[in-house]
């Protein structure tokens, strides 16, 4: 029997149109895999837990998982991301859904913990909050060996897990599944990167001649930094670290402190993953030009300091949907895209479809994984494998009808070999 909390059943039949038009964008997760796990059942017995952004594209890996043989339980990884007709049409595909559009911090760990209750088997999870949950509240689930291993979908996620591996309190095998190149080369620089439309949904504004600053030259910002420009911006890039600020600096972006960016900044867009990259402070703010845009890419809701923001704000207005109007004691107006949380999940649809087939095809493939070699995981972050990655690299170049060339033997002797020289 499906267990589940959702907005509305009644919006099943649009969630099921949406995920229809994703799953002809996702060829490898939704159909090649699809098929093959249809046939050899390589999940079969096996509970999965996820803990994504509940979209169309989510719905696809669900799907997938499920043709696997899995019993597949979802709950949200972002309070205001989950698309609800899509989660009430997974409800009538018998995936036991915890999610809704607008919940609160309490219902948010809720949904996690109902998913947990399930005893699944694997995790899936973006931001790291289901998994830091079972080792908080369910570590039954971890000494017991009911939890196989995980995989962690984002940049932020994996941070949390490596200071968790560090500090020696990391109880599970984790695959940073973010980190394979089919992850955060395509989805975080061109699915994060194209995210930066968000501002334009919101305010319906102009980027030519703008001028925009981009938090952070990391995957998803430097992506962000590119598309500004193509827009026409003028794009100003701060950094904290010196390598990525040259980097910045030598593709042709100005670089400075944010500081001194913001008094020129009609736009404001983070992805750093660091908190307050605006420093909540009265000085700072005051720096804010009128009329300001400020949006947040990054996972969590602490680059820009929106709870600070908010009290300093003598009114805040919703004037647009998930767009805020700030109106500062001496009358300035500042705008904040979707209260300061990813705001291209929430604005719009987060990524397209085209680049989550290859983040949730690297997902399936490590399920798959994970079952097959469960007797040899040991806890600590694992490397996704490299033939994993290549894997999901050749069937996405497939799916598009491209051939690449192929090393001959004498080509891979000279690559792995040292004697050839002058
Ligand atoms: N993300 N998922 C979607 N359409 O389902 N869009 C973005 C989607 C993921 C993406 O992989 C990123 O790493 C993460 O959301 C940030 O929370």
């Amino acid at each position: 029997m499906v267990n589940y909390k959702v907005a509305d059943e009644n919006l099943a039949e649009k969630g099921k149109e949406a995920i229809y038009i994703a799953e002809n964008k996702m060829p490898v997760v939704a159909k090649i895999l699809r098929e093959r796990f249809l046939k050899e059942k390589p999940l079969e017995g096996i509970k999965i837990a996820g803990c994504l952004h509940i979209t169309k594209e989510t719905a696809n890996l669900a799907r997938t998982l499920k043709a696997g043989g899995a019993e597949v339980y979802l709950c949200g990884s972002n309070p205001l991301s989950t698309q609800d007709d899509v989660a009430a049409a997974l409800v009538k595909e018998d995936v036991n859904v915890f999610a809704w559009h607008g919940n609160t911090d309490e219902e948010f760990y809720w949904c996690i913990r109902e998913c947990l209750k399930a005893k699944p088997n694997i995790l899936i999870d973006d931001g790291a909050d289901m998994i830091v949950t079972a080792h908080k509240e369910f570590p039954e689930l971890i000494s017991s060996g009911t939890i196989i291993a995980c995989q962690e979908e984002t940049t932020t996620g994996v941070k949390r897990f490596r200071a968790m591996e560090k500090q020696g309190v990391l109880k599970v095998p984790l695959y940073p599944v973010n980190d394979a190149r089919c992850k955060n080369q395509f989805d975080n620089e061109l699915g994060t990167g194209q995210g930066i439309v968000s501002a334009i949904y919101g305010m319906h504004v102009l980027f030519a001649g703008r001028t925009v600053v981009i938090a952070g030259y990391g995957h998803c910002s430097s992506g962000m930094a590119l598309r500004a420009r193509g827009l026409g911006a003028n794009v100003i890039v701060t950094e904290v670290d010196p390598i990525k600020a040259l980097q910045a600096r030598f593709a042709g972006y100005q670089v400075m402190p944010i500081a001194k960016a913001l008094p020129d900044a009609d736009i404001v867009l983070t992805a750093t993953g660091c908190k307050h990259v605006i420093t909540p402070t009265k000085e700072m703010f005051d720096l804010l030009k009128d009329g300001v845009i400020l949006g947040n890419l990054g996972h969590f809701d602490i680059e820009i300091p929106t709870k600070e923001l908010y009290e300093y704000a003598k009114e805040i207005k919703p004037i647009r949907s998930n767009v805020e109007e700030l109106i500062f004691p001496d009358g300035k107006k500042v705008y904040l895209l979707a209260k300061g949380r990813l705001a291209n999940l929430v604005l719009s649809e987060g990524h397209p479809s085209e680049v989550m087939d290859m983040s949730f095809s690297l997902q399936s493939l490590m399920s798959e994984y994970i079952v097959k070699n469960k007797d040899s995981l040991k806890p600590g972050i694992i490397e996704v494998p490299e033939d994993i990655d290549d894997k999901v690299g050749f069937l996405k170049l497939k799916s598009m009808g491209i051939e690449i060339d192929t090393l001959t033997e004498e080509q891979y002797n000279y690559i792995h070999g040292f004697e050839e020289g002058t």
